[in-house]
């Protein structure tokens, strides 16, 4: 790893909201894409967190802070994840963490890749229930609907929301793509989704395939 990806990383984990942010547009102005600087900065970053927070050795504020400095990485590098798609009419999608879970840095980063690919991203956040993302799917006239999970106590609640969108009639309608750590193919299978993306860049692959079926 480069001294540059070492410090961002290591800003990252210390929890630097400011220091991540600008850090992060130097690693830009030196060359790097924003795909790299995701992958060999940030992403190792918040593993090390992740690991830390798993044997104590971090906790929940300082995660937080991790998380907002994750985030302040992001929104820099934002414009440099678009694909050169912006300007395309892919369809609506509508998008949130479900019920339950609060974790939305990688739905954050699917949603931007969805914007930067030209998807219309209705996202409804963090803790989402079922009938949130039916009425959103009615009210949006969304062709897409994406889910994130965390948890796997969370990981449920993307069944019920599959269920409740085919109560609701809409099920034929739209086409429904999960992720997050927890997930893994044979789980949409399981719940009868229609797609899985093992990070943004394969939710946005799978949602291009799906718009153009
Ligand atoms: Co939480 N947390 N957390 N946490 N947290 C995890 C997930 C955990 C693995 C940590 C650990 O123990 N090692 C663990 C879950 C264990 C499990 O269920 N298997 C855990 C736990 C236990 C908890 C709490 C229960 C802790 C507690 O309170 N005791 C609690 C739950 C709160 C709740 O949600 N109800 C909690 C709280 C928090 C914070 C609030 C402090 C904070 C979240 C802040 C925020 O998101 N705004 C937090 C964080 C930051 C983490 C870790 C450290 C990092 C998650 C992250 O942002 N990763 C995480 C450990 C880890 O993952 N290493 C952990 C970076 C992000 C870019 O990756 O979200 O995986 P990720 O997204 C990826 C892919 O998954 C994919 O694309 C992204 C990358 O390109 N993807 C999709 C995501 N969504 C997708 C949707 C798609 C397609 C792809 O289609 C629609």
């Amino acid at each position: 790893m480069s001294d540059a990806y070492s410090k961002i990383t290591e800003e990252l984990i210390a929890g630097n909201m400011a220091g991540v942010p600008d850090l992060c547009l130097q690693a830009v102005k030196d060359g790097k894409s924003a795909q790299d600087i995701l992958d060999n900065a940030l992403f190792p970053g918040m593993d090390v967190v992740g690991q830390r927070m798993k044997t104590g050795e971090m906790f929940i504020p300082e995660v937080l802070r991790s998380a907002k400095a994750m985030q302040a990485g992001l929104e820099v590098l934002k414009d440099k994840l678009a694909d050169g798609g912006a300007n395309a009419q892919l369809g609506v999608v509508v998008i949130g963490t479900v019920q339950g879970d609060m974790h939305d840095i990688g739905k954050n980063l699917v949603v931007m890749m969805l914007e930067g690919a030209g998807f219309k991203v209705m996202d409804l956040g963090t803790d989402v229930k079922p009938e949130q993302f039916v009425a959103a799917v009615s009210e949006h006239d969304a062709t897409i609907v994406g889910m994130s999970a965390l948890l796997t106590t969370t990981m449920p609640k993307m069944n019920e929301t599959v269920q409740a969108l085919t109560e609701a009639g809409l099920r034929e309608k739209v086409k429904i793509i999960v992720g997050g750590a927890p997930v893994t193919p044979q789980f949409v299978e399981q719940i009868g989704a229609d797609g899985y993306g093992a990070d943004a860049g394969g939710a946005v692959d799978k949602a291009k395939e799906l718009a153009a079926a």
